[in-house]
């Protein structure tokens, strides 16, 4: 496919995409990956079973999995991950033969996950620097000796989201056991800022809406989440809510195909009529940073016309019951809200008074509304004041524990949510620890673990020695990717449990291992049959999830099996820790899970193939507020947008965005059909009028420096970028992730919890030069 942004500019075009998301596009779409993944016969068949009881849970994001599924129960791009994962390709050590390392280094992260599953364990030769074959027997018993000779504490277990509920709980038990709370995981680059800063206002770390709600609710408000592309089955959902008349309002730089209109690929009638279902029916283009001031003016719009009521005797716009029995902080923000300057407001969102007082008017014409929120909340110097002004505007007006009504983030990874419910935590304060030393006679360790920027910088001071990582790409996925490379290779240890090779194995410490582990389509056969595993879904409900599939190789293990197989290589033998045991037999493990976490998890085994999942409850969905006040606390902004710089001259604010054709680092494709790219990742988008003003020329290339006022901020660039002109506000660019990821400093992060502020970056754009002949 031909790169299609600098024949656009010359033509003086701006990319678009006008059909709707979903409909033959998407199909279209799934075909494509499908003949470059080339899948293994059969992948149909798996395909039909995705996301129902007894069959396996999408590995793609964690949209939750409906009690009433329909015939087909996946969408674009879950169906691109499983058929991503069940590609005919093999990664084999004959492969690794005939590449070193440091060639590989040069291939793209497309072309590295391109060369298929891998198949056996392998380990770094820096003699020859080459991966070189191993067998499991070494793998664990090389990587036990190296644990045992380290300071537990020098050592880190990241996880990324994929892994289930039993392998992640016996990764966390693994770390404890050993000696250290260095769990860091993917969340800590993206939903931490939940996890916290959701937590803090209103005592729960995860989202307060059921499968139910979104059924019942007469309004959606969406804030930087992006369905179309990363949660493509609630497109489904979200179409029907508006066919029933319920209102979705939008907040987004970017006018997101997904957020505009819909035809659902398995409904025949609206396939074959082509007929579309609009979506939002307000779509606000904010500046990236922007929620602050635009939740203000929603709020104070709210305030005013509660205050007219109360004033003509009419009806109160502001829920006073509600405020009054269950929140703390009204009058300060009430009186701030009154006070706020609309230009102020305008001028840090980026929309008008008009807009705002409009969104402000769907908002109380909705009796019950949810708060959907993704990255373009969390992702900010101030992310967690984003989230609790999202959540004061829900509680003007009572619209937590409710029926239909909520808060609602979209989370990621397909267990993200789940490996944090079941102790993969760097918090000792959110672990069971007396059941722990209770089940497993031990004394855990009560030290603050690292999360994973944290990590990183004490990687770069030399003062981490192994890193074991449980699925993921860390070298891809965090800021500065150069400074992360470099500290990588002074390891004692590196350890990845994977399915598919990326750039994070081409950094080996001393000692480096890539150990292959089995997707979660495949049969996982152990000592006592074959093994169900399970996974939580954003609405918080418990799937188990079972694979259909061979194997991609004989000698693959599962997560859990290499969990259990390291421990039981690193740790003294303990009568109570029962590795082969449970390896065995997983629903041993989730006895076990059961037994620390009575409440969530009563009758696990019993309820694993629940249709739609057991529920294991929320809080603050029955409005009793785990938080210190023991209400939900209503916040006052101390400033009006959630970036920590001022805007000026030449300075932009880039947002780093995933494409259609993407799973966070895994590059599909150079198709990003909802925006109209095509065939290129490596572009820069940018308001017309930016461009002009600048001098800049469309479809000329430029390079990309670092604004962060830190000292070595300047040093960090990106190159050969084409420069495309695109429907985005004037001041906010955007490029793609992980590409941008060498321009964000590794501090450049939520105040709170320290998710990197991956959408509002500060940066200068040059030209570049082109060479003299
Ligand atoms: N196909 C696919 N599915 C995925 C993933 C994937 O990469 N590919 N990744 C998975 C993971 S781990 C995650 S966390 C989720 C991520 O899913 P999302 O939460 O949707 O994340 P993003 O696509 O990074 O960004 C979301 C939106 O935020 C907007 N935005 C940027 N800045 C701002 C801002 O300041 N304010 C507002 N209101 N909006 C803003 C962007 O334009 C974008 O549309 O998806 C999961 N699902
Ligand atoms: N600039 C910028 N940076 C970002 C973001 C952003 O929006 N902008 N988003 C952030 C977010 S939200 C996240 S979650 C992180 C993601 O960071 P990570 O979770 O670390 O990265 P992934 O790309 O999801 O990991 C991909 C690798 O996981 C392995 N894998 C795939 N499936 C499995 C499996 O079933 N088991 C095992 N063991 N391994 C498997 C494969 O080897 C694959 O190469 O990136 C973050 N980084
Ligand atoms: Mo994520």
């Amino acid at each position: 496919m031909t790169d299609n942004a600098k024949e656009l500019a010359k033509e003086g075009k701006t990319p678009h995409y006008d059909s709707p998301a979903g409909g033959w596009g998407s199909l279209r779409g799934i075909a494509e990956v499908t003949d470059e993944a080339s899948p293994e016969f059969g992948v149909a068949d798996t395909l039909r079973r995705q996301n129902k009881p007894g069959g396996f849970m999408c590995t793609s994001c964690a949209w939750p999995k409906p009690a009433n599924y329909h015939p087909f129960e996946f969408c674009e791009n879950g169906a691109k991950a499983t058929v991503w994962e069940l590609t005919s390709d093999r990664c084999t050590p004959e492969f690794f033969e005939q590449h070193t390392v440091s060639e590989l280094r040069n291939w793209t992260d497309h072309e590295l996950e391109m060369t298929g599953r891998l198949t056996e364990p392998m380990r770094y030769d820096a003699a020859s620097d080459r991966y070189v074959r191993a067998s499991w027997e070494e793998a664990f018993s090389a990587i036990g000796t190296t644990f045992k000779r380290l300071d537990p504490k020098s050592t880190v277990f990241y996880s990324s989201g994929h892994a289930g509920l039993e392998a992640s709980y016996l990764y966390a038990l693994f770390a404890r056991l050993y000696g250290h709370n260095n769990l860091p995981q993917s969340s800590n680059m993206c939903h931490e800022t939940t996890s916290v800063g959701l937590k803090k206002v209103i005592g729960s770390s995860v989202g307060t809406v059921i499968w139910d709600d979104l059924e019942e609710t007469d309004a959606f408000f969406f804030f930087g989440q992006n369905p179309g592309t990363n949660s493509p089955r609630f497109l489904r959902p979200l179409a029907e809510a508006k066919q029933r008349g319920a209102k979705i309002v939008t907040f987004n730089p970017l006018r997101e195909q997904g957020l505009v209109s819909f035809v659902d690929p398995q409904s025949p009638v609206q396939m074959m009529t082509g007929k579309e279902t609009k979506i939002s029916h307000r779509y606000y283009q904010l500046k990236s940073g922007g929620d602050v001031a635009a939740i203000l003016g929603l709020c104070k719009y709210v305030i005013e016309k509660d205050d007219e009521a109360q004033k003509s005797g009419g009806h109160r716009v502001i829920d006073q019951d509600f405020i009054d029995q269950h929140t703390t902080g009204f009058d300060e923000f009430i009186e701030f809200a009154r006070a706020a300057d609309w230009s102020d407001i305008e001028k840090a969102s980026g929309l008008s008074e008009t807009d705002l007082r409009e969104a402000g008017h769907i908002y109380i014409s909705c009796e019950r509304v949810i708060g959907v929120y993704g990255m373009g909340l969390t992702q900010h110097s101030h992310g967690a004041l984003n989230i609790a002004m999202l959540v004061n505007l829900l509680c003007l007006r009572g619209n937590i524990g409710k029926d239909g009504a909520g808060c609602c983030p979209v989370r990621g990874h397909s267990n993200v949510q789940g490996q944090r419910t079941v102790g993969i935590s760097e918090k000792p304060s959110l672990i069971p620890n007396d059941k722990l030393r209770e089940l497993f006679g031990f004394e855990p360790p009560m030290d603050q673990g690292y999360v994973i920027t944290e990590a990183l910088q004490a990687t770069m001071k030399g003062e981490v020695k192994a890193i074991l990582s449980l699925g993921g790409n860390l070298c891809r996925a965090l800021p500065e990717r150069d400074k992360v490379e470099q500290s990588w290779s002074a390891l004692d240890l590196t350890a990845m449990i994977s399915t598919k090779l990326n750039r994070s194995h081409l950094f080996p410490g001393k000692e480096g291992w890539i150990l292959p582990c089995l997707g979660r389509a495949e049969i996982d056969r152990q000592a006592t049959g074959n093994q169900y595993v399970s996974v939580e879904d954003s609405f918080s409900c418990i799937h188990g999830s079972v694979g259909h599939r061979s194997p991609a190789s004989e000698h693959l293990k599962s997560e859990l099996a290499i969990v259990a197989g390291l421990a039981k290589a690193t740790l003294p033998a303990n009568p109570k820790v029962k590795w082969d045991e449970w390896t065995a037999d997983y629903s041993h493990v989730r006895n076990l899970i059961e037994a620390c976490y009575p409440d969530d998890f009563h009758d696990y085994n019993a309820r694993l193939n629940e249709p739609g999942g057991f529920w294991r409850g929320n809080s603050a969905r029955e409005r009793i507020w785990e938080t210190e006040s023991g209400k939900a606390v209503i916040t006052t902004p101390d400033q009006l947008h959630s970036r920590n710089f001022e805007e000026r001259d030449g300075r932009y604010i880039l947002v780093t965005l995933r494409s259609n054709d993407q799973f966070n680092t895994t590059i599909y494709g150079y198709s990003d059909r909802f925006r109209g790219i095509e065939g290129t990742r490596d572009v820069v988008l940018m308001n017309q009028a930016d461009i002009d003003a600048a001098g800049l020329e469309a479809g000329e290339t430029v390079t990309l420096f670092s604004d962060d006022d830190t000292p070595d901020g300047g040093n960090r660039r990106l190159g050969g970028l084409t420069l495309t002109p695109y429907n985005i506000p004037r001041g906010t660019i955007a490029g793609y992730y992980p590409e941008c990821n060498v321009l964000i400093g590794l501090m450049h992060g939520d105040e709170i919890s320290k998710t990197p502020a991956s959408k509002s970056i500060p940066v200068r754009i040059e030209r570049e030069e082109k060479p003299s002949h």
